[in-house]
């Protein structure tokens, strides 16, 4: 490690270099130092103790796909999902662009940890970075510093990773991922998803790829704790694309008719899931902390979270008030007077424009979340015994199905679609194919991906079931038809009650859909129309889906796996059956 650093400063050629050891003295001087050249504003201390708000460059607020790249041999090895790069033309493109970047600058080293410590499950790496918002967001998601160096012992295996905010110029914005080598280099740019590089660059990214290696997952999910009224614990991780939703159902607080049932989060992005030495599923959660979208976040849509980020929390492009606290649409019904937008401009009260930008984020420590599992931290993880994936869908998609069996499961995961969201930069609200969620942080090719999905199954004794949720239908006006945020808590029994008690459910061709009567719907109020418009099957519909997943799935040049083809077939005989 030491000589790796040398041959990093070599390059960069630092003023000089700072050693993230950990501890709050360390996070203290690099926020002192922020502070001091005005690149972060302290918020009121009195109601967000040691909060600060960071502004990004208004073209450096999300992941840019366009600028994200695999380095591998071959294109093949990235497949037709991602771009791809030549090694040696990445290498001798950003060794320039590195040469000297950090001449008047400070490069911190932060070590870090993914996983709880002391398991098995659990990797590390180290970034090299010039960006002190870089340092300071890495030590809130994950474990950084010292202690992890106890971790690592002699050990010469850990991912290098290579950032420099540069110029911030988007025509040289890179992000490159060299999995061979377990090696990221990401520079001219400072937002958390491109520059924070423990997190999708080596926690999916490259994870995926070595876990595909090693036998293992590396998902872009949520995990939630459910504890039935009997205490009873359900774990239950999925995938829903960015910006749609993991975050808040990781989080939900059930409906009043059901407060002696309890959700508890272990993890709300990335899950790694591994076949246990019994043949179980179990999953941990990689990160430390969350790092959630703050826009819309509030009283309906996740009350439990509004607590936790009221100390030590990193705020990105939200507003402003007057007295110093952060803002963003959706946290109260009024907008403050004389708020600073994002941008740190005063807001006009007629402007169309949002206050806070829609991918604002908030930065936090899972460890004062009040209503984390107790086992989040887990060396062997927790079991996992459902497994959802979720589109965005206003059409067609059911508000919940279950697939009839793993393959199929696979399947309906490999089908996944949504519309776009400001998670990446470009138009919002296009229908696009988003397989698992994992469309933009798969580290390798996704028809192997499926395959390494289907032979990951043959190795467990028992399967996690696979559900399908889609909480977004609208009507024809372009209401969401479902209530979603904590009343999806009654998908979430339901899914309970197959696995645990078999309830029965409606076969259809997509898979089994509810009885409309076994959905919980105390407390709601719902017309009995509206619930079977929401699990309405439209077959046309679904055999138009077809045809347009069978061209995305040709686009693998014969990578997708027989038993999903099989699947595939199975579903489109049972749509054309029914007719
Ligand atoms: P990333 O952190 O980008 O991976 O996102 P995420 O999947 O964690 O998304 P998050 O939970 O932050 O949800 C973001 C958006 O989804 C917000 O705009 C929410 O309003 C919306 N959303 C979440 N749950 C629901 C729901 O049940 N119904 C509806 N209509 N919107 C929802
Ligand atoms: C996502 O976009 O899925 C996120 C935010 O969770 S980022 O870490 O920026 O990728
Ligand atoms: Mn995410």
């Amino acid at each position: 490690m030491l000589s790796w650093v040398k041959d990093v400063t070599r390059l960069t050629k630092p003023k000089n270099v700072f050693w993230f050891d950990g501890s709050d003295d360390d996070t203290a001087q690099i926020t002192k130092s922020m502070l001091d050249r005005a690149e972060l504003i302290k918020l009121n201390e009195s109601e967000y103790k040691n909060c600060y708000l960071f502004r990004n460059l208004p073209d450096d607020v999300a992941r840019v796909k366009e600028r994200t790249f695999i380095c591998t041999k071959t294109p093949e090895e990235a497949g037709p999902t991602n771009n791809w790069m030549s090694i040696i033309r990445a290498k001798t493109l950003l060794n320039e662009l590195f040469d000297g970047v950090m001449l008047d600058k400070e490069m911190y080293i932060i070590p870090y940890l993914l996983g709880p410590e002391k398991s098995k499950y659990s990797r590390w790496g180290v970034e090299a970075t010039d960006s002190p918002l870089v340092a300071l967001t890495t030590a809130i998601l994950t474990k950084a510093g010292k202690t992890v160096l106890e971790e690592f012992g002699d050990s010469g295996r850990f991912v290098r990773g290579i950032h420099s905010t540069g110029n911030l110029k988007k025509e040289n914005r890179y992000i490159c991922h060299f999995p061979d080598e377990e090696l990221l280099m990401s520079i001219n740019t400072n937002y958390g998803g491109n520059a924070s590089l423990s997190k999708k660059p080596h926690a999916l990214r490259l994870a995926s790829f070595q876990a595909k290696k090693e036998g293992w997952l590396a998902e872009h999910m949520f995990i939630l704790e459910l504890e039935d009224p009997n205490g009873k614990c359900f774990y239950i991780s999925g995938a829903l694309p960015s910006a749609s939703g993991k975050t808040n159902l990781a989080m939900i607080r059930p409906p009043k008719a059901f407060n002696d049932w309890k959700i508890r989060t272990v993890g709300d992005d990335i899950a790694w899931i591994h076949c246990s030495d019994e043949g179980s599923t179990v999953g941990i959660n990689p990160e430390h902390g969350f790092f959630g979208v703050a826009y819309d976040t509030g009283p309906y849509s996740n009350p439990n979270i509004l607590e936790c980020i009221k100390k030590n929390t990193l705020f990105t492009n939200v507003g402003l008030t007057t007295d110093n606290k952060p803002w963003w649409e959706g946290l109260t019904e009024e907008v403050p007077k004389n708020v600073i937008d994002w941008t740190g401009k005063r807001w006009a009260s007629n402007s169309k424009a949002p206050v806070a930008n829609k991918n604002s984020r908030y930065a936090t420590k899972i460890d004062q979340y009040s209503l984390k599992s107790k086992n989040y931290n887990l060396p062997d993880g927790v079991p996992i015994s459902i497994i959802l994936f979720g589109g965005r869908r206003a059409n067609l998609v059911p508000l919940v199905y279950e697939a009839y069996n793993w393959e199929h499961g696979i399947l309906i995961g490999a089908m996944m679609r949504a519309e776009t969201t400001t998670a990446i930069s470009g138009k919002v609200g296009q229908l696009r194919h988003d397989p698992m969620g994992m469309m933009d942080f798969c580290g390798y090719n996704m028809g192997d991906y499926f395959a390494h999905w289907i032979e990951f199954g043959k190795k467990l004794k028992t399967k996690p079931r696979i559900f399908f949720v889609n909480w977004f239908r609208k009507d024809g006006l372009g209401n969401y038809l479902w209530p979603g945020f904590s009343e999806n808590f009654r998908i979430l029994k339901w899914m309970v009650d197959r696995v645990e008690n078999g309830i029965d459910a409606v076969s259809t061709p997509i898979g089994y859909i509810p009885k409309v009567d076994s959905i919980d719907l105390t407390g709601l109020d719902i017309k009995k129309e509206t619930v079977e418009e929401l699990l309405k099957i439209d077959k046309d519909g679904w055999l138009k889906e077809l045809s347009e997943i069978k061209e995305f799935f040709y686009e693998f040049d014969g990578k997708i796996p027989n038993e999903l083809w099989n699947e595939y077939y199975k579903l489109e005989k049972r749509l054309i059956e029914s007719q």
